[in-house]
């Protein structure tokens, strides 16, 4: 292992590190072509939540989960706050669903009808009552708005209503809420995205003001786009407020966080490394947001824990003074080395200590397979409609 200056700081930060599950992502999910079923998925939210719960018993740090209405929608908010605090974790970040209804065809808050914009931004306003009866922080908006052919709409209207709905959202924010943008190329519309890129979120999170920050979801970019280089932007601006993290090979595959280039979430976490960024008081919000359909969920979503903690170890383990000194005297292939260094890093026996010193099992995924989790859940959830996309 290279030379780690303070392990004790690096340990410290991996203990506090913070990384919310997506509710969805223990449900069924999976590709426009076909959802794979399995045994044992959960049946309601309150199901979700306990699968969530599950995977930070075993790894620590994923102690919140984020639902997504209507799939979540329940009747008692506070019970069902109250259900997850019994279960050791808490709701994260509430995520509106504009895209499911025939009534968007043609978009929601950017529709063309303002019977229909009025529809979605009521939506959004409810999520808000949700939050404040879960005690949730963060308002997470995607809008699968946009066009399929040039024409079809006046694209700079639809910034002017995008604009009018999310001033409308921002207005109702209580005490301590906030509002995350995410912004995503392509799909479902295949011409225009009305939020397509971060620079678009980020204008109109200015517009906003200091509450409405963007999400970097990093499945939704250009190939070859630097994802990094946005992280170090929206830093700077003050304006990065969360992730999603998952991983891609063509499109929006939603695959594990770290499975496709453990390089790149590498090179994101030495950006939030640089900027002080990692602790939860800084206020990013580390989600995932994927989708398991050949592979178990459970180990899946541990699994891109694991993957999200071993890219910051590794960020952690950049020697900062090097690399600075290298980058001031021009030294570019030792600069280039210092990064290359940590990346290189074994840090599987690092972070097998971290959890042992917090009496966990330093091998989460074992844990969870010798646990009996998964054959009690299939013999306990084996009736019933099990959650999905639609439910
Ligand atoms: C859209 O592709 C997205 O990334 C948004 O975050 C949605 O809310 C989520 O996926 C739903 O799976
Ligand atoms: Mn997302």
């Amino acid at each position: 292992m290279i030379d780690v200056p303070d392990v004790k700081a690096v340990k410290q930060a991996l203990r506090n590190q913070r990384i919310e599950t997506p509710s969805w992502g223990y449900g069924n999910s999976g590709t426009r072509f076909k959802v794979f079923a399995q045994a044992g998925v959960p049946r309601t939210p309150e199901e979700k939540i306990a699968d969530a719960a599950t995977v930070h018993r075993f790894t620590g740090v994923a102690p919140t989960v984020s639902l997504h209405i209507p799939w979540d929608k329940v009747d008692d908010y506070a019970a069902l706050s109250r259900h997850a605090a019994d279960l050791g974790v808490g709701l994260g970040a509430i995520n509106t669903n504009v895209f499911q209804d025939d009534d968007y065809k043609l978009g929601s808050v950017t529709n063309p009808d303002p019977g229909v914009r009025r529809k979605a931004t009521d939506h959004l306003l409810e999520a808000i009552g949700i939050m404040d009866a879960t005690g949730s922080r963060d308002l997470k908006l995607w809008f699968a708005d946009g066009l399929n052919y040039p024409g079809q709409d006046d694209l700079r209207d639809r910034q002017d209503r995008l604009a009018e709905a999310l001033r409308e959202t921002y207005a109702r924010l209580g005490e301590g809420q906030r509002m995350l943008l995410e912004y995503k190329l392509f799909e479902p519309a295949f011409y225009a995205t009305d939020v397509p890129d971060w620079g678009t979120a980020y204008a109109h999170c200015l517009e906003l003001g200091p509450r409405a920050t963007v999400v970097i979801d990093t499945g939704h970019h250009a190939p070859g786009t630097n994802i990094e280089f946005i992280v170090a932007f929206l830093l700077r601006q003050d304006k990065l407020g969360a992730f999603d993290f998952n991983s891609r090979f063509y499109a929006d595959d939603d695959l594990m966080a770290g499975a496709a280039d453990p390089f790149q979430l590498f090179r994101i976490m030495n950006e939030i490394v640089r900027a002080d960024a990692l602790d939860p008081a800084y206020g990013i919000n580390f989600m995932l947001d994927q989708c398991h359909n050949i592979e178990a969920k459970i180990p899946a979503v541990i699994r891109s824990v694991m993957n999200v903690q071993e890219a910051t170890a590794k960020a952690l383990l950049v020697d900062r003074e090097a690399l600075r000194t290298a980058q001031q005297e021009g030294d570019v292939l030792g600069a280039n080395a210092v990064l290359m260094d940590a990346f290189n890093t074994d840090v599987r026996p690092l972070l097998a200590e971290v959890r042992e010193e917090a009496g966990l099992d330093p091998d989460p995924v074992a844990a969870y397979r010798r646990s009996g989790y998964q054959k009690q859940i299939e013999a306990e959830r084996a009736h019933g409609p099990q959650a999905g996309w639609g439910a």
